[in-house]
C-alpha cells in the first residue's frame, strides 16, 4: 500500500518510523512518504495561510499549495482516497480502517489553523475519493495526531504487518464487543488474585468467562455499542436463555 501524508509539520509524523509501522516500511509492505506543504509554495516566505473571508478568528490554509501538493501525488489511472482529518468529518472506526486497508493508495491532508479553503476539497473530488474523517468529538490542533492513529489502525490490518494474525481476530470491535481483561504471572500480586477459572484448564469455561466479561464491559462502559449488536451473532448463553 502507498501512503502519502502532507503536513506543515512533517516531523510530527516521525513516530511512523518506529515499531511495527517502521518495520513494515523497512520490509517494503508499506510505501509511506511524508511531504512538507511549504515545498509547494511559490513565495519567498513560503506562506500557507491567510485571513478568513467573512471575518472571524484564526487563519485558513490557502488553496494553491494544497492543489500543487495533491497533484504531485497523482499518477496515471489512479484514483487515490484522500483523507482529510477534521473534527467535522465522519467518525473513524474499525470498519472504516478495514475498508481503507483494501485501497492501493491513501493520501492524508493534515490541516492546521481553522482548516483548509473548502474549494480544495471540492476540486480534489475530481481526482480523489475524498473522505473527511474525525477521531471523535473533541478538538485537536491539527490533523497530524489523527493521522498517526488512522495510519496505525489501517497498517496493522495489512497482510504481513502483524506477526501473529490471530491477534487481529479476538480484539476489541471486531465483533462489536470490547475486549476481555487479561492477566499474567504472578497469579497473586499485591494481595490480588487472578480469576480462578483461568487456572482451571477448562477451555469451554474459560471461553464462557471471557465472553461474559466482554458483554459486561460493553454494557457498563459502552452502552451505545449494545444497541448496534447483531442479535444473530449473540448465542443463547450470551442472552442467558
Ligand atoms: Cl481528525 N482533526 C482535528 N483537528 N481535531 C480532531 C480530529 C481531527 N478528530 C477529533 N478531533
Amino acid at each position: 500500500m502507498r501512503l502519502d501524508v502532507i503536513s506543515i509539520f512533517p516531523e510530527y509524523l516521525a513516530p511512523l518510523e518506529l515499531s511495527l509501522i517502521g518495520k513494515a516500511r523497512q520490509d517494503g509492505l508499506l510505501n509511506l512518504s511524508v511531504h512538507d506543504l511549504r515545498d509547494f509554495t511559490t513565495d519567498r516566505h513560503r506562506t500557507v495561510d491567510d485571513t478568513p473571508y467573512g471575518g472571524g478568528a484564526g487563519m485558513v490554509m490557502k488553496p494553491e499549495p494544497w492543489a500543487l501538493a495533491l497533484e504531485s501525488l497523482l499518477s496515471e489511472g489512479a484514483r487515490p482516497t484522500l483523507i482529510v482529518p477534521s473534527p467535522a468529518g465522519q467518525v473513524f472506526s474499525q470498519s472504516i480502517a478495514e475498508e481503507l486497508a483494501t485501497e492501493q493508495q491513501l493520501v492524508f491532508a493534515c490541516g492546521r489553523y481553522e482548516g483548509i479553503d473548502e474549494r480544495v476539497i471540492e476540486w480534489a473530488a475530481q481526482h480523489f475519493e475524498v473522505r473527511p474523517m474525525s477521531l471523535g468529538d473533541y478538538v485537536l490542533n491539527g490533523g497530524e495526531v489523527a493521522v498517526l492513529a488512522m495510519v496505525e489502525a489501517v497498517a496493522r490490518l495489512l497482510p504481513g504487518v502483524i506477526g501473529n494474525p490471530e491477534s487481529l481476530i479476538e480484539e476489541s470491535h471486531q465483533d462489536g464487543l470490547l475486549e476481555y481483561p487479561v492477566y499474567t504471572k504472578p497469579s497473586q500480586w499485591r494481595g490480588s488474585e487472578i480469576p480462578e477459572v483461568l487456572l482451571s484448564g477448562n477451555h469451554a469455561k474459560i471461553a464462557r468467562f471471557r465472553r461474559d466479561e466482554q458483554l459486561r464491559r460493553t454494557v457498563q462502559r459502552r452502552p451505545d455499542l449494545v444497541a448496534l449488536l447483531d442479535v444473530e451473532r449473540l448465542n443463547r448463553a450470551d442472552l442467558q436463555i
